[in-house]
């Protein structure tokens, strides 16, 4: 396994890049939409938040695809600061909002992911994280209930008091001349009907780009939020979504805390199903108390999840894939983000040594380590 660090767009700088080499991280996950854009509630030094139903922020340009001279430079910053850039996390609602929606502007937007993919294979960038959600990450509130009154997010009960509003998708707004009203529900089975043509659309392209594309599970986890209905709230709906279409290129960006908030399965099966099969593309990892509808993100050393546990299941599965921190509640100083997120990883650090010390890997040298070597 090899340790990253998630880097929101504001964060893709050499300080960040630095910060990440200090605190152990030999590789970087890159966010290029901006989340925080002319957002009210939702600071920059925490992760996105928004409130219960306010959004994140706006989306970006629909004009403004990411340019293949774009991702070589941000790769190569990276590179310059000792990293590898191991993928890029999720795409713009501004760019393929009438995917998840099956809108008029579905074959432009398309080609427009067909695009992005091509162009993230042309600067050798692996992995492209999504998240196919008509809600988005959406319905939390954030408390001081977190261990020394940190504060954190979680869910008070379900979000369908406020359905999603029209020009809003994802939990950004992507239409601000919107007509007034709201999103009318669709089924279950309409949605995963709306992920299966894009899957059977923007495969091919993946495939002959070498870039993987890695789905996010449903966060929070519910089956409807907003009254729509979400795709990957048990852990078997991620085996749905391999099945929906079998590629190499159809894998999963597996998130320890999503899984751990969901009613049925079992983290530690799950985990350990998904690494054998080998279709975890990298993992997020995060604790937490409960479960939906009921639930609070916890620090790594705490809460429900025995992340030692996770985590010898994945050395044992031979899973050579990065591992970033997802959230930390926020901690008192004047630096909230970097203390949670270099509180994680050293907590990641030790735990893979002391995996490595006491159960080395056979064959370490036949197989390529090289992630764990500077570029
Ligand atoms: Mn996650």
């Amino acid at each position: 396994m090899k340790i990253g660090l998630g880097l929101y767009r504001h964060m893709l700088t050499r300080d960040y890049y630095d910060f990440a080499r200090q605190a152990g991280c030999t590789h970087v996950v890159a966010h290029l939409v901006d989340y925080f854009n002319q957002a009210t509630s939702n600071p920059r030094n925490n992760q996105p938040t928004g409130s219960k139903y306010d959004p994140w922020g706006v989306a970006g340009d629909p004009n403004q695809l990411w340019t293949t001279r774009g991702l070589t430079t941000l790769r190569a910053q990276i590179e310059d600061a000792g990293l590898f850039l191991a993928a890029i996390e999720n795409i713009d609602p501004a760019h393929w909002h009438d995917i998840l929606l099956d809108g008029p502007q579905r074959p432009q937007q398309i080609e427009n992911v067909k695009t992005m993919i091509r162009r993230l294979g042309e600067a050798g960038i692996p992995v492209l994280g999504y998240n196919f959600s008509l809600a988005g990450v959406c319905g939390r509130v954030t408390t001081p209930d977190g261990r020394g009154h940190a504060l954190t997010l979680g869910m008070d009960g379900p979000a369908e008091d406020v359905p999603i509003p029209n020009g809003t998708i994802w939990n950004m707004v992507y239409d601000r001349n919107a007509p007034a009203g709201t999103l009318p529900s669709i089924s279950h089975e309409e949605l995963w009907r709306r992920l299966q043509r894009f899957l059977e659309d923007v495969l091919p392209v993946a495939e002959q780009s070498g870039v993987q594309l890695a789905a996010h599970p449903d966060d929070p986890p519910m089956p409807t939020m907003r009254r729509q209905p979400r795709l990957v709230y048990q852990p078997s709906m991620y085996q749905r979504l391999l099945h929906l279409a079998p590629s190499r290129c159809n894998a999963l960006e597996l998130c320890v805390g999503t899984l751990a908030e969901m009613t049925e399965g079992n983290v530690y099966e799950a985990v350990d199903r998904y690494s054998k099969q080998g279709k975890i593309a990298y993992l997020h990892l995060r604790n937490v108390v409960g479960k939906v509808p009921h639930y609070r993100e916890t620090f790594i050393d705490e809460g429900d999840v025995d992340m030692l546990r996770i985590l010898a299941i994945l050395h044992g599965n031979h899973f050579e894939g990065v591992i970033i921190p997802d959230h930390s509640p926020q901690m008192t100083c004047s630096a909230p983000w970097h203390a949670g997120m270099a509180h994680t990883l050293g907590f990641m650090l030790a735990a893979k040594a002391a995996l490595e010390s006491s159960h080395p890997l056979p064959a370490e040298s036949d197989r390529d380590t090289s992630g764990g070597k500077s570029p």
